[in-house]
């Protein structure tokens, strides 16, 4: 259990500051797993802990945290001179952007926590880790909340369950746990309605701009009985991905990045029944390419730390649809 590890690492190591670590552009999941490790190890471990939010939150997540007046606690100072670190809701090194040197070279000292199914660096050499498939890592965390008895301010309860609801689709996806500890959360004062509320999407007119952009450059392709929607944007890949399948393709793949390559991919649900899955795909384009690939059934990510050229981006989409064709023409 999560909360035996963290009083072990306290015990071990007797850490007096910690540094706990999302992946890049934080979700809501990774910002309310962050802020809820900051309360449990300030608490069992008696010592400083600290946020990075590498490459900053993203733009919901700002929104989230304005409108509840939650602060973020950063130490600006030198990375590498903490006790302990923490990552989470990230697998690889790769998602960490800035801070992976840092997390490589603190691998003896490092708890990670997550709760993707894909394998990756981190899992591999973190001295600690505690690793589990759930609908978001909030879950994870929340659940050793509740075995140890702390109980959050209201303002974090509902950043946590917002956390469960962005992770889980609105509970389109539950398991016994999410449920109990999202009741943890209500009970404990978190606003379920309003936690519902500061996910509803709002879209700045960049958003908006990269999304007609995105229809705008679509390519779609038939491979057998399905569509293929195959688009670039330089930001909001992710969103781009959701309106490609939304507006019926069976695959969406988005292609962004400027000082690296990121792919945003999007399945529709028919696919994943058919067990079409993006988090495969992304894994088998990471295969061919480098870089690290993975994800969700639904929804999976690419991500290769190389300027990303017209070249480069042509090599990858034609990888892609090399994977597939094989893939699609098994079914
Ligand atoms: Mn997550």
């Amino acid at each position: 259990m999560l909360e035996k590890i963290i009083k072990k690492i306290c015990k071990q190591y007797y850490p007096r500051s910690i540094l706990v670590i999302s992946h890049v552009n934080a979700d809501p999941d990774a910002l309310a797993s962050s802020f809820l490790s900051v309360l449990i190890f300030d608490k069992i471990c008696n010592c400083r802990t600290y946020q990075v939010f590498p490459e900053g939150i993203s733009s919901l997540s700002k929104r989230i945290l304005e409108r509840l007046s939650l602060k973020t606690k950063e130490n600006k100072e030198d990375y590498s001179y903490y006790d302990f670190y923490v990552v989470v809701d990230a697998v690889n090194s790769i998602q960490l952007g800035d801070l992976s040197r840092v997390v490589k070279e603190n691998f003896d000292r490092l708890l990670l926590i997550d709760h993707h199914s894909t394998k990756g660096d981190l899992l591999e050499n973190a001295s600690y880790s505690y690793v589990k498939n759930e609908v978001a890592t909030t879950v994870l965390i929340g659940d050793a909340l509740m075995r140890l008895n702390i109980t959050p301010s209201r303002e974090l309860c509902t950043l946590a369950l917002a956390g469960i609801l962005f992770d889980s689709k609105k509970f389109a996806i539950a398991t016994p746990t999410a449920l109990k500890v999202a009741s943890f959360f209500l009970e404990k004062g978190g606003n379920y309605s309003l936690a519902q509320k500061l996910l509803e999407e709002k879209r700045d007119i960049s958003e908006k701009i990269a999304r007609l952009k995105g229809i705008q450059r679509a390519h779609i392709i038939r491979i057998g009985k399905y569509i293929v929607a195959i688009t670039e944007v330089s930001a909001y890949e992710a969103s781009v991905a959701r309106l490609l399948i939304s507006a019926g393709a069976d695959i969406a793949i988005v292609v962004g990045g400027k000082k690296s390559l990121r792919i945003s991919m999007r399945v529709a649900p028919s696919l994943i029944e058919e067990n079409v899955t993006a988090e495969r795909i992304m894994k088998k384009l990471a295969l061919k390419i480098g870089g690290y690939g993975g994800g969700h059934a639904a929804a999976a990510g690419f991500n290769l730390p190389e300027e990303s050229s017209t070249r480069l981006r042509q090599k990858v989409v034609k990888e892609i649809l090399n994977i597939l064709s094989l893939e699609l023409f098994r079914q």
